[in-house]
């Protein structure tokens, strides 16, 4: 028999709508939904490598107790109630003892998250936390401290755009299917494209204008565009006098920072900056300086995030078609969100976070989401006090928390390390439970809000059962509170139970997803009016270039531009990312995508290269002061001098992913694990390594 499921695909965390085509219990084909716009029936090769990880043999099939020492790889298959009855024993025991706030739980922010979150505050924890700092901790806090808005209320109208700039915003390769459609049809249209990193990527291939940047010096680049924006009067001078407080001091502030400064210090020519200040603006307001995806590389991002924010308030390309704008919500229109299990009343919580986000600490990242790459420092000096268990949900450390080294430290100090996982991933392999969780073909999950132009709610809905004894992660979370004495806050005996829960007053039901896979509260799209309608949510009620969130906290607005330091001698830089065929750390053992892209490789620039003795596909060693590795060399012209590059993701040590085991080198085994203490994002490009020829 053949069935059609619309659902959301989490091959990565985009979660793009799909539409699933199954027989007889098998999944047969997967593309993009249709009915959904941008969509246009296309799926990334992840997402279309979700059939494969369905019915890949190497993932997991049962609860695991571990048996021998952590990292090992011994292994008990346990029954659910073995599993859950183990680990609510432990965890018991660790909350009597040292109190709920000794447990953290981290996990990439998905549609379960207000489960998660319930898991903790019904513990009295305060230590949720989620990857966002780790992804773009530093664009959140830049746009709070311009806005007043998260950057997740905030989106970009690519299809009508008539320039975008995009600052190492790889768009081509690190995928989201709907932004890669519209941007495509933008271009189409006669859009420009001027693309900047000290590496030709995919999209640098596909732009107008490409500037091999000295990397780091992104502040000073625009630092000059904005001088010459403002010393010409380029900018949208109604939308400015109208929004932004603190013009005459941004204008005072760049004044030394000129186009023939900023050459010296990025490499890039002033008349070229000039050009591009003077040709964007001619476009105005329908352009965007992207404010970038993965905003986490240096110890400055905040100020490098907020300057390109400052540069779309200045071509007024806020809140208009083909700049940014500020999602809209079912309020908008009077309608009401998904209900969350997190607006129960929870017991009182005493302790700051273990990351002390939102103390005066670290005042100003989200508390939302804390700061994951804190973990190991808190655990490892029991600062603010000591740390006895994690849970590390659709999460992997140390994957994902830049030194690797530093992590496995800190996790063999804990009591009690539990994973829910659909793969064999690093973190699982270190565990003491690893909980399997049915994968998104096989699981009804949480409503997903999606607030945009035009708000609406995405369901995902499983296109098969489950093929091993997996179980959903909200379920698996329920099934611990009940043995730890908080079921009460876990309402629902199964997923369409919270489901329809979630649904509740908002007018629509399950059965209203069937025929799109989507219900929208609304068909126009909704732009707030821009003469007096915009409504920032700073305590002035405008865009803050002088911003009263980051001098409250006691730092400046404009603090004196600082040069990131450079490598000296025989050093360079280390620099990471994607490509099209991988997420982060989770597909690296998919056998199809492992088949096309095996294992990562070290971009290192011609000149350099040749001084050290080493050619293309070479063998070399990779040094950092945290680590080193094992890589083949792929030399080329294609990067900056000062530059190597390598994906991140390889390197998996969990021997039963035996595809990816031990093959390429991971990043986090090598970077530093260092913060802006501002902004909040981990550095993950101020890490300095040698090359050796092996
Ligand atoms: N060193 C270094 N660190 C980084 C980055 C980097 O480039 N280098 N990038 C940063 C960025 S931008 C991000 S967004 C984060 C991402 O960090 P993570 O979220 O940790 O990375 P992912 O690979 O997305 O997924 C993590 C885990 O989710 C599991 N998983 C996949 N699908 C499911 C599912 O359906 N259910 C469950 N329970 N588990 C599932 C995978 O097997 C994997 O173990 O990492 C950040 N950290
Ligand atoms: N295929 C795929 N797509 C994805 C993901 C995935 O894992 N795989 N993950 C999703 C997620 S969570 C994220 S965060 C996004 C990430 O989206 P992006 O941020 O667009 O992707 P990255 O590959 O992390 O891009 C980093 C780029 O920045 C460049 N760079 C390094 N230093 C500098 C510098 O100083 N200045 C400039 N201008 N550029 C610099 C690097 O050379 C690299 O090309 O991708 C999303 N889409
Ligand atoms: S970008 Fe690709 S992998 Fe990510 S959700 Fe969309 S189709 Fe799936
Ligand atoms: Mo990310």
């Amino acid at each position: 028999m053949s069935k059609e499921v619309f659902s959301l695909c989490f091959m990565c965390s985009i979660r793009c709508p799909i539409r699933v085509l199954s027989e007889s219990g098998q999944v047969k084909w997967i593309e993009g939904n249709p009915h959904v716009a941008g969509m246009e029936g296309s799926l990334c090769p992840r997402g279309a490598a979700g059939i494969n990880m369905l019915y890949d043999h190497q993932r997991l099939q049962t609860p695991l107790i571990r048996e021998g020492k952590r990292g090992e790889g011994k292994w008990r298959k346990a029954t659910w109630d073995e599993a859950l009855d183990y680990v609510g024993e432990k965890l018991k025991k660790i909350i009597d003892t040292h109190g709920g706030h000794s447990v953290v739980l981290g996990e990439r922010t998905q549609l379960a998250t207000h489960v998660s979150k319930t898991f903790l505050k019904s513990i009295a924890s305060p230590n949720h936390f989620t990857h966002d700092a780790l992804c773009k901790g530093s664009v959140n806090t830049a746009c709070r401290s311009l806005f007043g808005i998260a950057d997740g209320q905030v989106g970009v109208d690519y299809k009508n755009t008539r320039h975008i700039i995009l600052y190492g915003r790889n768009i081509f390769e690190a995928i989201s299917v709907k932004e890669v459609n519209n941007l495509t049809h933008a271009l189409e249209n006669g859009a420009q494209m001027t693309y900047i990193d000290p590496r030709v990527t995919i999209t640098a291939t596909k732009a107008h204008r490409y500037w091999m940047i000295r990397p780091g010096t992104d502040l000073a680049l625009n630092y000059a565009l904005i001088h010459t924006i403002l010393k010409e009067r380029l900018y949208d001078s109604a939308f400015v006098d109208r929004w932004v407080l603190g013009l005459q001091e941004l204008q005072d502030f760049v004044a030394e920072y000129t186009p023939e400064w900023a050459e010296q210090e990025t490499g890039i020519s002033a008349k070229e900056i000039i050009a591009l200040a003077r040709e964007v603006s001619q476009e105005k307001p329908g352009v965007i300086f992207h404010y970038g995806y993965r905003g986490a590389s240096y110890r400055n991002e905040i100020y490098m995030r907020r300057s390109i924010l400052i540069l779309n308030a200045l071509m007024g390309s806020i809140e208009c078609k083909g700049g940014i704008f500020f999602k809209k919500g079912p309020g908008e229109v009077k309608g009401k969100p998904a209900r969350k299990l997190t607006e129960q009343k929870f017991p009182k919580i005493n302790v700051p976070r273990f990351d002390k986000v939102g103390t005066p600490d670290f005042p100003l990242p989200d508390p939302n989401h804390g700061v994951g790459q804190i973990l190991p420092h808190a655990i490892l000096n029991e600062d603010p006090y000591p740390i006895k268990a994690l849970f590390a949900f659709r999460f992997d450390p140390i994957g994902s928390i830049p030194d690797a080294g530093l992590t496995r430290k800190a996790l063999d100090k804990l009591d009690l390390v539990v994973s829910i996982d659909i793969n064999y991933s690093d973190i699982a392999w270190y565990s003491d439970v690893i909980f399997p969780e049915s994968t998104y073909l096989e699981r009804l999950d949480c409503i997903q809000q999606a607030n945009g132009l035009k708000p609406q709610m995405f369901l995902r809905k499983p296109a098969v059962g489950p093929r091993h004894d997996t179980r959903e992660g909200a379920m698996i979370l329920k099934q611990i509170g009940d043995r730890i004495g908080t079921g009460k806050y876990f309402p629902y005996k199964d997923m369409a139970e919270l489901v329809r829960w979630q649904l509740e007053g908002t007018g629509f039901s399950m059965e209203d997803f069937d025929a799109k896979g989507f219900v929208a509260y609304g068909k126009e799209q909704i732009f707030w009016d821009r003469q007096d309608g915009i409504k920032l949510k700073t305590p002035s009620g405008k865009i803050e270039f002088k911003s009263s969130l980051l001098e409250n906290a006691g730092f400046e607005s404009f603090p004196a531009y600082e040069p990131v330091e450079r490598p000296m001698d025989d050093k360079f830089r280390l620099v990471v990312g994607r490509i099209a065929l991988h997420t982060h750390v989770s597909t690296q053992n998919n056998p199809y995508l492992h088949e096309i892209s095996p294992e990562n490789v070290l971009w290192i620039n011609s000149r350099r290269a040749s001084d050290l003795g080493v050619k293309d596909k070479d063998w070399v060693t990779v040094t950092s002061s945290r680590g080193s590795g094992k890589i083949r060399a792929h030399v080329t012209d294609l990067i900056h001098p000062d530059t190597i590059f390598m994906l991140h993701g390889f390197g998996h040590k969990a021997k039963l992913a035996e595809r990816s085991f031990n093959r390429g080198v991971s990043d986090s085994e090598l970077q530093e694990n260092i913060t802006d203490k501002v902004g909040g994002s981990p550095a993950l490009h101020e890490t300095f390594v040698t090359i050796a020829p092996v």
